[in-house]
């Protein structure tokens, strides 16, 4: 009987059409699923504090009314990818408990700390600019909602990208000092965007069957690769150099050859030593646990209002 599921399953997946939460699936699809798209969704929520650290320091009227929207439209992120991670059914207190227990991964880049208002500027270009390249190729991934998800917050990453690549240039045609904090920014934050797209495809160990199932539609490598194709063109516009002595682009290839990226800082990070990683997991335990008055009252009244209906 399984053995049928699966290869209807199988067929539905070659002919790439997608999988919707109610139709049958094999038990690691949907487990791969949930770590995936929550780490994504906490990475959203996590991801609204070093940007959010400069809200009220905007330099203008202007670059404050776009960093707000930016952040709220990090937290619709984050709210969308909960939605589809529980139509695998996990509940949200489940996903905030993996999160708040440091069970759940969440992207590496937000332990870095926001220290210069370039920083928004190259978060937005960088990280944001990363972040688009790995999710349109997840437009296509099999699961229905984590598709549709993501077409959508596509969109609102290309604005993203386009705020702080505009950050990038102002500071780059403005006086020497802000050119210099726009290089320092572009210093600090290159080798941990490189670092998004995950381990090497070698010592990946979940490329090969997200691959199969077409969850990832393309590798670690082949992302990271694409990404530094597209933004070096860019730096040399802003007229800053990535801090990479090796980079160079390769005329039989076509693309760009870089350095090795420090491997060792990655897993660090990724296992809760870097630079923020406390005081990132201080601010979302704390949310909740002051948040918590906010859903004892909600009950209150829900229960309130059932016991009304009944009398
Ligand atoms: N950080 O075998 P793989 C954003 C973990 S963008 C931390 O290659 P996989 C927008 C990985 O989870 C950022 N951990 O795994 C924004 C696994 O550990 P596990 C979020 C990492 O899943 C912009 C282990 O290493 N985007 O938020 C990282 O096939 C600006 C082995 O790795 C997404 O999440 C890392 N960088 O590939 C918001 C995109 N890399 O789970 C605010 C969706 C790897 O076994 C401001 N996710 N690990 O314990 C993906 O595409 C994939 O999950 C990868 C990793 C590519 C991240």
């Amino acid at each position: 009987e399984v053995k049928n599921l699966e290869a209807i399953f199988e067929a539905r997946i070659a002919r790439d059409e997608k999988i919707e939460p109610k139709d049958w699936m094999p038990e690691k699809y949907r487990q791969t699923h949930i770590r995936q798209i929550s780490q994504h969704a906490h990475s959203e929520i996590v991801g609204m504090l070093p940007e959010g650290n400069w809200i009220t320091r905007a330099p203008s009227l202007r670059r404050k009314a776009a960093l707000l929207a930016k952040v709220q439209d990090e937290a619709g992120h984050g709210l969308y990818l909960y939605s589809a991670t529980e139509t695998l059914g996990i509940s949200r207190e489940e996903l905030f408990d993996q999160l708040h227990s440091g069970k759940a991964k969440y992207s590496s880049i937000f332990n870095y700390p926001s220290v210069t208002w370039a920083d928004i500027g190259a978060i937005g270009w960088l990280v944001d600019g990363a972040a688009i390249i790995n999710q349109v190729a997840l437009c296509t991934t099999s699961f229905g909602p984590y598709a549709r998800a993501m077409v959508r917050i596509c969109k609102e990453e290309s604005f993203h990208q386009r705020q702080g690549y505009e950050i990038m240039l102002t500071l780059c045609n403005g006086t020497p000092e802000q050119k210099a904090m726009a290089q320092d920014a572009l210093n600090r934050w290159w080798w941990p965007s490189l670092m998004m797209f995950g381990p090497r495809d070698a010592d990946s160990p979940h490329t090969e069957q997200s691959m199969k199932w077409k969850l990832k539609r393309k590798t670690n490598d082949e992302l990271r690769q694409q990404f530094v194709d597209q933004t070096v063109p860019q730096a040399d516009i802003l007229g800053i150099t990535v801090p990479d002595p090796d980079l160079k682009f390769n005329p039989e290839t076509g693309h760009y050859d870089f350095g090795e990226i420090d491997w060792d800082e990655f897993w660090q990070v990724v296992k809760g030593h870097g630079p923020c990683n406390k005081e990132r997991m201080e601010a979302r335990v704390g949310a909740w646990e002051r948040g918590s008055w906010v859903r004892e009252a909600a009950m209150a009244y829900a229960e309130k209002q059932a016991k009304k209906k009944v009398a």
